[in-house]
């Protein structure tokens, strides 16, 4: 057996949202969040990611409408009510952790009450629990895209500078009632997407908006201000707990060794980074505050935000890594944005069947720019391999090409550990399958564990082992040593 890199007590494991595998969308005394209103498209008819709601009439009609079977986030995988049988699987595999969100509106149903829904604290009570009788620490994510659909259309999502409020109560909820059972919390899933989907990101009709890019970062603030304030909250409530953000990293390659390409993947970087350098370093980078000034953006700041900024810095930075995209300095191609929008493809990388390059060594490359950056643990928090899975006529599910996406990354975070950088886990993205995030596809799987289930909501949901399942569970059990 060869020596393994990574450090004792590393943090194996997999994750999901709540959104996408709950179901039960509307028990519990659950209210509807965003998410519950992205509808499927099928693949044939569809024109580009239908992530986001734009409108207020295109919301009325979708409420008005409730158009059933055109609702699978609604139904996710009914973890709601399979969470024993699937923790018992996550368990056999031997993870450490599970990293799993918090519906927001299953806690605060319109998300500006007073109280909370106890219905909805009491099934996260006993998802902890189970999760803590096999020792796996959860992982959890307070906003994962699952705001409380009632903000968006009484406030317009984090627009308004009063939802600040609302979620640092969620918070502080969240912190005392599971202060015992829960360490390591993160606060915004991917918070650089409200960049690219403000619906899902901030809760935002952008048909509502005056100025959609001085909304987006005026939303981004109150999200900034949000976060500080529940880092506060939580080393408050829960001393030895430790709260990261969240960030979908976009690693940019330059197209060529042309200085203009060079200069643009740099760009493409501070873009990207500027969320995480908000939330890890406490302040606004320069490059961006001269981004605002030259385009006439205006964040509208209450004294003491940037004090509050810098006196709650996060103490992990976990992110999501699936690809690397490419960035070009001619002024036709879309200069930071990478293959997963422009399509710039790199001639010397395979594609998945969503057209996402697969890029293991850029994972390692990623960790050690973004440790250099910031010296704070990082976590790795989505990776994982979209696929058409086939169920054989033996019942098995022979996924050898998520065994090899998978066993290849590993290996670059084990070189980039090697390489100096700390990290504290590595949890697979969606080890069980479930409803995608940016196409509502069943069909796009993630999972170590096979779900019976199609796009369309029909099948038994009876859970299966792939191929992939049995391998992780060897990783785990040889903490990496063995790919
Ligand atoms: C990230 C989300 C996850 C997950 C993942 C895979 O953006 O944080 O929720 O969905 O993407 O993407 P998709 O589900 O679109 O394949």
């Amino acid at each position: 057996m060869t020596k393994s890199r990574f450090p004792k007590g590393f943090l194996w494991g997999g994750a999901t949202a709540a959104n996408q595998v709950e179901g039960a969308f509307d028990q519990g005394g659950k209210g509807l969040s965003i998410f519950d209103m992205v509808t499927f498209v099928p693949k044939e008819e569809r024109k580009q990611i239908e992530m986001d709601v734009k409108s207020e009439a295109e919301l009325e009609a979708l409420l008005a409408g409730e158009k059933g079977d055109n609702f699978p986030k609604r139904r996710g995988v009914d973890f709601y009510h399979r969470y024993k049988e699937d923790i018992a699987l996550f368990a056999e595999m031997g993870f450490k952790t599970y990293r799993m969100s918090i519906s927001w509106p299953r806690i605060f149903p319109n998300g500006d009450e007073l109280e909370p829904n106890e219905e909805g604290l009491a099934f996260y009570d006993r998802v902890f629990d189970e999760l803590l009788k096999y020792n796996i620490e959860p992982l959890v994510t307070i906003s994962h895209y699952e705001m409380p659909l009632h903000l968006v259309r009484e406030y317009n999502g984090w627009e308004d500078r009063r939802v600040i409020e609302f979620f640092v109560r969620y918070s502080k909820v969240l912190f005392d009632r599971y202060k015992e059972k829960v360490k390591y919390w993160l606060t915004f899933n991917e918070i650089n997407v409200s960049s690219l989907a403000p619906y899902i990101g901030s809760g935002m009709l952008v048909d509502r908006l005056a100025n959609q890019e001085q909304s987006i970062y005026q939303a981004l603030h109150h999200q900034f201000v949000a976060s500080a304030l529940a880092v506060k909250a939580c080393h408050d409530s829960i001393p030895d707990a430790q709260i990261g953000c969240m960030l979908a990293r976009m690693e940019a390659y330059p197209e060529t060794c042309h200085p203009d390409d060079v200069l643009a993947a740099l760009e493409a970087d501070q873009r990207n980074l500027f969320f995480t350098d908000v939330q890890v370093r406490g302040q606004y980078p320069t490059s961006m505050l001269r981004y605002f000034a030259k385009n006439g953006i205006e964040i509208k700041k209450l004294p003491g935000d940037e004090e509050l900024l810098a006196a709650h810095p996060v103490d992990f930075l976990s992110f999501s890594y699936y690809m690397s995209m490419v960035a070009s300095g001619n002024p036709d191609k879309a200069k930071d944005k990478g293959n997963f929008f422009s399509g710039i493809k790199n001639p010397y990388l395979e594609a998945s069947d969503w057209g996402w390059q697969i890029d293991p060594k850029g994972l390692q490359t990623t960790l050690r720019k973004m440790y250099d950056r910031y010296q704070v643990p990082l976590f790795i928090v989505e990776n994982g391999l979209g696929a058409y899975d086939k169920v054989e006529s033996d019942g098995s599910i022979q996924d050898d090409y998520r065994i090899a996406y998978l066993s290849a990354h590993i290996d670059q975070v084990g070189a980039a550990i090697e390489s100096g950088v700390e990290v504290l886990g590595f949890t697979s993205w969606g080890c069980i399958d479930l409803i995608s995030a940016s196409t509502s596809e069943m069909s796009k799987r993630y999972g170590f564990i096979y779900v019976d289930q199609d796009d369309y909501g029909n099948g038994t949901l009876e859970r299966k082992r792939k191929a992939s399942f049995h391998w992780y569970k060897k990783v785990i059990e040889s903490n990496g040593a063995d790919l």
